[in-house]
Formats: C-alpha cells, structure tokens, sequence
C-alpha cells in the first residue's frame, strides 16, 4: 500500500520531525499470525490503527529488559515526543527489527538481536560493546495488539529478549525521558501506583503483559542464572 503523500504528513504539525523521520525512514517487517514474514510496511502504516485494522497489518518488533549485576531491571520514560504511548514508563527498550539483511536473520533470533543492540546504543546510549548481541536471550514471542491514542496503535509479534549486563547508561532526550533500575519491591510498588492512577503513572501495555504473565517468574532465573533453560521461542503467547 503506498505511504501518504508527503502532504498528508507535512500537514501533521503535532507530529516531533525527529519520530517523523523514524516514522518513513523504517521499514518494518510484516508477519503472519506464526512469525513467517509476508512483506515489509513503514512503520508509520505499521502504527495507524486504520490501517491495522483495514489490512490486518502485524510486524515483529522485540523487547529488551536488561538487568545489572544487582539483578535490578532497568526501567525507562518514553519521550513526550515518541508518537505512540508518549511518557509511558516501560521495559528497557523497544522497537523494531528493519527490513534489511542483518536484521532479517531468523536462526537464533539474531535479527532481533542485531536490532536491539542498534536500538540501545541509540535509545540509551549504551555502547555495543557493552551489549554483545550473543548476551541477550530470546526467552519468548508474544502477540498483542493495543491502541494508544484514537489514531495509532501496535500490533506486533514481539521478541522478548533478556540480558544481563553492567553498561554505560547515556540516554538520548529524543527517545527517552528518564530512567531508572528497579528490583522487584519497587516494580511493585509502582505497578500499585499505575493501577490506582497515582500521579498521572502509567505503563506500556506491552510491558505490563510481560509483567502479568512472565517477568516475576523469569526474573527467578535471572538471579540462578537459568535465563538459558526456561527460553523457549517455539510458541507464540498470544495476549
Ligand atoms: C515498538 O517500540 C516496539 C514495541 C515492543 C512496543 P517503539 O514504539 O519504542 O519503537 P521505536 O523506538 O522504533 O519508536
Ligand atoms: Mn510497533
């Protein structure tokens, strides 16, 4: 389907030119209900909830939580600027992986994997060195579909990729509004806070699936060390 005529988007005078450019620049990778890729859409079609709806449109994206060698989970504060779920707080990093060679790669979920790496050196400012992509663990898929506002939305089959690394942390105002480590009490607490509406506190819908079917129990073997023995890519949770 063709992308709206540079009109439609110039027009858009709400929309911040840095998520703009992100907008029509990536091209994500569309998928079938089981992950097999069916073609590849910008991720500005990918997000119009229209669109989504009209063409059934579903890509894959991934979703890192990376954790420091206290075990706490690194949090971070979507930017006012991010079009979709702006100032939502959520996992440590989350996006797409591209139409493009590296990132098309399906053996160990690699693709993913080279995805996150680009996406946390430019999100957070982590340095690859830092994060070499055979670090992360792909525990997981997901499939979820979730509105943000009347227009955009996601509906993605999503790579649950952990790790478990002390980095250099420098995140990029663009994308991220501030950050911070939790260990478990806190993520709690804060999850009471979402729930009861305190202080204008939300969660991304996608982390708070995570939270509600996965984290606590993966976070046990985030501190055995038995990340490598309950991952398994093969289902695909759909929530
Ligand atoms: C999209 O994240 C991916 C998930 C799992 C929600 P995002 O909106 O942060 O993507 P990007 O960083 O590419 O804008
Ligand atoms: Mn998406």
């Amino acid at each position: 389907s063709p992308a709206p005529a540079m009109a439609d988007v110039a027009a858009d005078p709400a929309m911040d030119a840095v998520q703009r450019r992100l907008m029509f620049e990536d091209e994500c990778i569309l998928v079938d209900e089981n992950d097999r890729i069916v073609g590849h859409e910008s991720k500005y079609n990918c997000h119009l909830m229209e669109k989504i709806e009209s063409e059934n449109l579903l890509h894959r994206a991934f979703s890192v939580f990376l954790f420091n060698s206290k075990y706490e989970l690194l949090l971070q504060q979507r930017s006012a600027t991010k079009v979709t779920f702006p100032l939502v707080w959520t996992n440590t990093c989350c996006s797409h992986p591209l139409y493009r060679e590296s990132e098309l790669i399906e053996e160990e979920a690699l693709g993913a994997r080279n995805a996150a790496q680009r996406k946390l050196l430019d999100e957070l400012g982590i340095p690859a060195e830092d994060i070499p992509v055979n670090e992360f663990i792909p525990l997981g898929r997901m499939l979820y579909k979730a509105p943000s506002d009347g227009k955009w939305g996601e509906h993605e089959l999503d790579y649950l990729l952990f790790i478990v690394r002390d980095v250099n942390v420098n995140p990029n105002p663009d994308e991220v509004a501030e950050i911070k480590y939790v260990n478990r009490e806190q993520l709690r607490e804060l999850l009471t806070k979402a729930d009861a509406g305190e202080g204008g506190l939300k969660l991304s819908p996608w982390f708070r699936l995570v939270v509600d079917n996965f984290l606590f129990k993966w976070w046990d073997d985030v501190e055995k060390g038995s990340l490598k023995e309950v991952a398994n890519m093969k289902p695909i949770h759909k929530l």
